[in-house]
């Protein structure tokens, strides 16, 4: 396909997006031309966003990284000469060698996301690489882990509702999250749905784009929603709105837990959350008397000191109506579970020389790399951008610009992290390289070929750690693999049911291969959980030093369950800081065409919070506090309760201007209760007119 001028070609969406659509390429005189989604796609059915329509753009940008770079100048200017691969490897390798000759291969540490979402890309070669060099281990909590683990804390298992059984459902509660940007094909089916009658519910800290769609939208305080799911369990037990048959075959503890909700009245639970109490009491009974309900977790809601309870907590309500057995109800917070691959026979961690080597958080950066004792020495960045991303961006900073940290940076452009990198490796786009691809939300597997070669000079992940692997002088069979083999090797799994069926084979001539979700009608009955049951007690997190019944816990950063700051806030409003539609996280931010749709970045403020400090619609304001301060102009919206305010979107610094914009300079390095999760939006700050 890479070598034909012209045609259309089947190609997936790599981006960390829970949709994973389906796409068509066209290609004109080699070049891609246009990009639309594949009508053959069994969920996506060809709809893509505005963002991947416009891929050609980033895929073709005019500053693509196109050869090595080596830096000349200071760390953070930007400035670098053109090397060959040959001595960039050279380098990588030789530097490396004389680290863990010095510190020990721990003061090595690669930092990894999924900007590239490919199996082979950031959880296979990449893997066998750091595994045998003995680096230190990334914990990747950025996303969804505290959420994910509170999720499995209840459940057993990482996965829940899919979308073929959600598009049943007579109720859609979409809590913490906003489908119309970031999993935008869940819309048309809800929108399928409410033409039969169903209701869609928005619970969210402001208004964004689903919330304007919604047949009800709920605001609330931030990070106070695990006390409103305690406050609808109140109701549910209380108007006998429970499914008893069902808890009691299905679950664990719930006669403790209808007595531990009696306290979280509506009232107490209002007090709490800002919603008034005949609202929570509305809730519970469209909850309780829906036929079919189904909760969408979203990943907003989890990004705070509590996020890990206030998903396990909102994971129990389908078990106490009994939602699971409906056709549509029951939760979804992510479904990659069920897509599990071989991972070690991909990331093959026998070959790690130290398997007890130390594991940092991906979520401390900066602490890790100015604290760390005995120090980082390298670090090794590909598929992230953490100058932007990660939390406490000025303490990422002050670590990347140290002297003594040798960084490279494998991506395609020179973002805010590659400024600071000692080398640079071009990096090719998937559509360049070979991959499987699986699905956060949906149940298809995919196959990505290439469809062009690669652009300048850069190289896939696969084959720059190999690459590297042969430079170390690292001699095993599996740096030797190809992508083939690889793949076949991952799909080779009898420990996960629903895989079977998919093959490297089926693969090739089918492109989107299904699960197996006929072994879903076993769900309840194999939940991984202690008990087997659903774990409305749960034991497990008593060894954490947390309830092991669902628990309302205020934010360490934020209220403190009685609209007052907590005791770590020294600031009176919240600041939270979403992804926006245009991007995806800082991805596309330098694709001219999707920043100015978006225009710039924005502080939404309410009237009442905004009037006193004498703020007007449009006014630029500094928003401060003991991290850092971020300069952009005010929204004057009511579309949150007043001492929230929200600002859309990770841009990246903007050159022209000098304008700090980069939200995560006021953003907590704190780690989230469980899973080692991010808190970004457990911030406080203050606002100023400029
Ligand atoms: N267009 C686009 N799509 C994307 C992304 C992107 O950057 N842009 N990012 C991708 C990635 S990596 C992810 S993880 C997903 C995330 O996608 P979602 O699961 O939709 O999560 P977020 O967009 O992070 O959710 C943000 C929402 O949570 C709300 N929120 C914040 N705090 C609270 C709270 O305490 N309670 C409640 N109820 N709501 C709260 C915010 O107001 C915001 O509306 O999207 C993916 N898709
Ligand atoms: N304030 C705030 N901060 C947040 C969030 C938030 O909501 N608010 N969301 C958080 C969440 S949920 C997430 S998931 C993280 C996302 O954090 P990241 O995953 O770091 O986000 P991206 O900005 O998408 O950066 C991905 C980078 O990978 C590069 N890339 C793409 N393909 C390839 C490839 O094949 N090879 C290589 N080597 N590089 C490639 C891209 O060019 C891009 O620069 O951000 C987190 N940060
Ligand atoms: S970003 Fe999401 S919606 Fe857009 S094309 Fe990719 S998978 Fe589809
Ligand atoms: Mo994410």
């Amino acid at each position: 396909m890479k070598n034909q001028a012209n045609g259309i070609f089947p190609a997936v969406c790599p981006l960390d997006c829970p949709d994973t659509c389906g796409l068509l390429l066209y290609k004109e005189e080699g070049k891609i031309v246009k990009v639309t989604g594949n009508p053959e796609h069994p969920v996506t059915q060809g709809a893509i966003c505005n963002k991947v329509r416009n891929m050609t753009e980033r895929v073709y940008h005019p500053e693509r990284v196109l050869y090595p770079l080596r830096r000349v100048g200071a760390k953070g200017e930007g400035n670098f000469e053109r090397i060959s691969w040959e001595e960039a490897v050279q380098e990588i390798a030789s530097r490396f060698k004389d680290l863990i000759a010095a510190y020990g291969s721990e003061s090595i540490l690669p930092y990894s996301f999924y900007g590239n979402m490919g199996i082979l890309s950031v959880d296979g070669m990449d893997r066998r690489f750091f595994n045998k060099l003995g680096s230190s281990i990334l914990q990747q909590g950025i996303c969804n882990a505290a959420g994910s683990s509170g999720f499995k804390y209840t459940m057993g298992f990482g996965g829940g509702t899919v979308p073929e059984d959600a598009a049943h459902a007579e109720l859609f509660i979409v809590w913490g999250g906003n489908i119309v940007s970031t999993s935008m094909h869940m819309v048309p089916l809800i929108e399928k749905a409410r033409k039969r009658g169903a209701k869609l519910i928005v619970i969210d800290v402001h208004k964004n784009r689903t919330g304007d769609r919604a047949d009800w939208f709920i605001p609330l305080y931030p990070g106070t929603d695990g006390a409103l799911a305690l406050g609808i369990m109140h109701v549910l037990f209380e108007r006998d709105l429970v499914n008893e048959s069902f808890m009691a075959q299905y679950t664990l503890g719930h006669e403790e837990l209808r007595e531990h909700v009696k306290s979280y009245t509506p009232e107490l639970v209002s007090s709490i959350t800002g919603v008034p109490a005949e609202d929570i009491v509305k809730l519970a009974e469209l909850y309780g008397e829906s036929p079919s309900a189904y909760i969408h977790i979203g990943n907003g809601l989890q990004h705070h000191d509590n996020g890990g309870m206030t998903v396990r907590t909102i994971s129990c309500l389908p078990a106490l109506t009994g939602a699971w057995l409906k056709r549509g109800g029951g939760a979804f917070k992510s479904n990659g579970a069920y897509a599990s691959l071989n991972s070690n026979a991909l990331e093959r961690p026998e070959l790690r020389p130290n398997p007890d080597a130390r594991v940092v958080s991906m979520n401390q950066l900066g602490e890790v790399l100015l604290e760390l004792d005995p120090p980082i020495h390298a670090l090794f960045v590909y598929c992230a951008n953490p100058a932007v991303v990660a939390p406490d961006a000025s303490r990422v900073d002050e670590g990347l610009r140290r002297e003594d940290l040798f960084t490279v940076v494998h991506d395609l452009f020179l973002t805010d992290t590659a400024k600071y990198a000692d080398i640079v490796l071009p990096a090719a786009s998937n559509f360049e390289t070979t991959d499987i691809y699986n699905s956060y939300w949906h149940t298809y597997v995919q196959l990505q070929e290439p469809i062009i070669p690669t652009v300048g000079e850069s190289k896939g992940n696969v084959e720059t750690f190999t690459l590297l692997s042969a430079a170390m002088g690292f001699e095993e069979d599996a740096f030797r693999e190809t992508e083939e083999q690889m793949i076949r090797s991952a799909l080779d799994y009898p420990d996960n049911p629903y895989l079977e069926g998919v093959t490297y084979d089926a693969l090739k001539e089918q492109r989107f291969v299904k699960l197996n979700m006929e072994e879903r009608i076993h769900y309840l009955d194999r939940l991984k959980t202690p008990s087997g049951k659903i774990e409305l007690y749960c034991e497990a997190l008593e060894e954490i030093g947390l309830p092991p019944l669902p628990t309302y816990i205020p934010l360490i950063e934020g209220y403190d369950g009685q609209r007052r700051p907590g005791k770590e806030s020294k600031y009176p409003l919240m600041f939270i800081s979403p992804p926006n539609h245009s991007f995806l996280n800082s991805t596309f931010a330098n694709v001219k065409k999707l920043a100015s749709l978006e225009k710039e970045p924005t502080l939404q403020i309410h009237p009442s919070d905004a009037l006193h400090r004498h703020i007007a619609d449009g006014d630029e304001v500094v928003v401060w506090n003991d991290r850092g301060e971020y300069r952009v102009r005010a929204a004057v919206l009511d579309k949150m309760l007043p001492g929230t305010v929200i600002s859309q979107g990770l841009w990246w610094e903007n050159e022209e201007t000098g304008k700090p914009q980069r939200s995560n300079v006021l953003t907590p390095d704190r780690l989230a209760d469980m899973g080692g999760g991010a808190v970004f939006f457990s911030t406080t700050v203050d606002v100023k007119r400029q």
